[in-house]
């Protein structure tokens, strides 16, 4: 593994513009590759560029997340966030934001370039991860292929078995992915949430399944034995992990670096993408300092471009760059096919003697899985609430098989997008989730929570995703490989490609799409 570097320190130059881009402005940093955004998609896409040979310049928004603050800390946790939680925030917006109705999980902060966002839409907000790393910095690690007959139903035009036989395994091993040991599982305070989850899962009919994860279950034992510094088992998870996590600055980035191809600019928010009549392409970035102020203007020039600033980041900047004319060639279907992935966090409560533990582990590993139920498909993640006390609290992500889509579009008064999703499409996810959780409190004699979502007695937080996709789907605004039609070397890699919905946690399918691109893109179309 290298270290990852911040910025131009790595071959990286201002030159001129040629003479065919003269009427650029005159001072452009070129290469032949950039890539927008640090996250899955974009990881792939780094490494995959400078393993061939291709010098590339990743521009990402967020920090590099290296430096200790003064705490010794690189993050801080759940339990007691301060500024490095969230991005210019003047107090926390944890999906989570009561108990028992009161205030008590949110605190004020100091605006800062945190690691987790929330990006508000109306009727939606959608979680992303800002930094070196994207959403593999503040996630659950949970590493879930799809079945393949949801992703062959999601996916027509792609080759499963290809998938399934290369792209898959090849995105697990970058990955780092692995499993619980079971007999520990069953043993250790900290997944007696999960235990009794389970149970009422069994009482009610239903089967579990153990998730995969690239959170390092070695590290976590040790974690357990006292043998190594608490990260996973501290409360460290949606403001990012200090230990344990395999995130992309330890895998695919830290690998691209080490091509000696690629360098990484953060801080700077590409917001405008053109095309130069040579049919090279032009970005504008705005370099921003940690008080959120634009420091400098930059312009960058490359010949094969690809996008990977996420669901909402690649949306926005294809939406806003077909609307205001940079480039009007795009497909209608740019901005289309969003979806939530069917989201819905909700608890339950359990009886006195089914204690879930004062001590719970971060990071999921196991899930309901009731997909197979065509009336009603969901798999329902059973999710940890690490409070440091018994709070008898059973908490869940479901994700449902909601067929609700939304597009964005455009704001010309804010030069912004919006997202046309509304409550009722928001609904859908709930309808099916409560089918599943009223069968699951019915046959334990259970109720739900319903002081966990704000004052109002919310049961279930349907207003929020983790996991946003779609925008720019595969074969619809792209051709079958993520080539954005009506632009040549202009490609998307990220969860923009997804429409709407994938089952399961999505970071594995992204990253494996994002494979299949990059391994058909280098020997297509860069060629000499
Ligand atoms: P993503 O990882 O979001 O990266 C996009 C990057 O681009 C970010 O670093 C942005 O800052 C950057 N960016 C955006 N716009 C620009 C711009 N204009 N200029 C420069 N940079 C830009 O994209 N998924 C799972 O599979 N398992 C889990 O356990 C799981 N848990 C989650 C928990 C939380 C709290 C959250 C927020 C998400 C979770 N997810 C999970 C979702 C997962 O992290 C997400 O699907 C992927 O990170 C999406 O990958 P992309 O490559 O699409």
């Amino acid at each position: 593994m290298v270290a990852l570097q911040t910025a131009a320190t790595l071959g990286f130059t201002r030159v001129g513009l040629e003479s065919a881009r003269a009427a650029e402005p005159d001072a452009v940093e070129t290469a032949p590759a950039i890539v927008v955004g640090s996250g899955y998609g974009a990881a792939v896409a780094a490494l995959r560029l400078g393993q061939a040979g291709i010098r590339t310049l990743v521009i990402e928004m967020g920090r590099l997340w290296n430096n200790p603050g003064p705490d010794g800390k690189i993050f801080c946790s759940t339990t007691a966030p301060d500024q490095r939680s969230m991005w210019f925030r003047t107090r926390t917006e944890a999906p989570l934001a009561s108990f028992l109705w009161l205030d008590v999980v949110n605190r004020d902060i100091s605006r800062y370039p945190g690691v987790l966002d929330r990006v508000h839409f109306d009727n939606m907000s959608v979680f992303v991860g800002r930094g070196v790393g994207g959403g593999s910095l503040v996630n659950g690690s949970m590493a879930v292929t799809p079945l393949q007959s949801y992703f062959t139903e999601q996916f027509p035009t792609v080759d499963a078995t290809e998938m399934y036989s290369t792209y898959f395994p090849r995105a697990r091993a970058m990955l780092g992915v692995n499993n619980v040991d079971p007999a520990w599982f069953e043993s250790t305070e900290w997944y007696q949430f999960s235990r009794v989850s389970r149970k009422h899962a069994a009482n009610t009919g239903l089967k579990t399944t153990f998730v995969p994860s690239v959170y390092d279950f070695g590290y976590m034992q040790r974690e357990a034995a006292g043998t190594a510094t608490k990260s996973a088992l501290g409360g460290e998870v949606i403001y990012g992990n200090n230990h344990g996590k395999r995130s992309l600055d330890k895998t695919y980035l830290a690998q691209a670096l080490g091509t000696g191809n690629v360098t990484i600019h953060t801080m700077e928010k590409v917001r405008a993408i053109s095309r130069a009549s040579d049919g090279t392409y032009v970005l504008t970035a705005d370099r921003i300092d940690d008080t959120g102020a634009v420091v400098e203007t930059k312009q960058y020039g490359c010949t094969y471009l690809f996008l990977g600033g996420g669901s909402v980041g690649t949306s926005e900047l294809l939406v806003r760059a077909r609307a205001t004319g940079t480039l009007p060639r795009l497909d209608a279907s740019v901005g289309a096919g969003w979806g939530t992935n069917g989201n819905v966090m909700l608890g339950r409560a359990n009886h006195l003697w089914d204690t879930v533990g004062a001590n719970q582990s971060t990071m999921p590993v196991m899930g309901i899985d009731d997909w197979a139920n065509a009336a009603n498909p969901v798999f329902a993640e059973i999710a940890p609430l690490p409070a440091g006390l018994e709070h008898w609290v059973s908490l869940y992500l479901a994700i449902t098989k909601n067929p609700q889509r939304a597009s964005f579009s455009y704001d010309s008064g804010t030069g912004g997008v919006r997202l046309g999703w509304s409550a009722a499409q928001s609904a859908v996810s709930v309808g099916m989730a409560k089918k599943l959780f009223d069968r699951i409190n019915a046959a334990n004699s259970t109720i739900y929570r319903y002081d966990l979502f704000g004052s109002s007695n919310k049961i279930f937080a349907d207003d929020f995703t983790y996991h946003p996709l779609g925008g720019c789907v595969l074969g619809k605004a792209t051709d079958n490989y993520g080539r954005v039609k009506g632009y040549s070397k202009l490609y998307v890699t990220d969860g923009s490609l997804v429409p709407g919905s994938i089952g399961v946690n999505p970071f594995v399918t992204i990253t494996a799409l994002a494979e299949r691109t990059m391994a058909r893109v280098l020997v297509e179309d860069t060629a000499p």
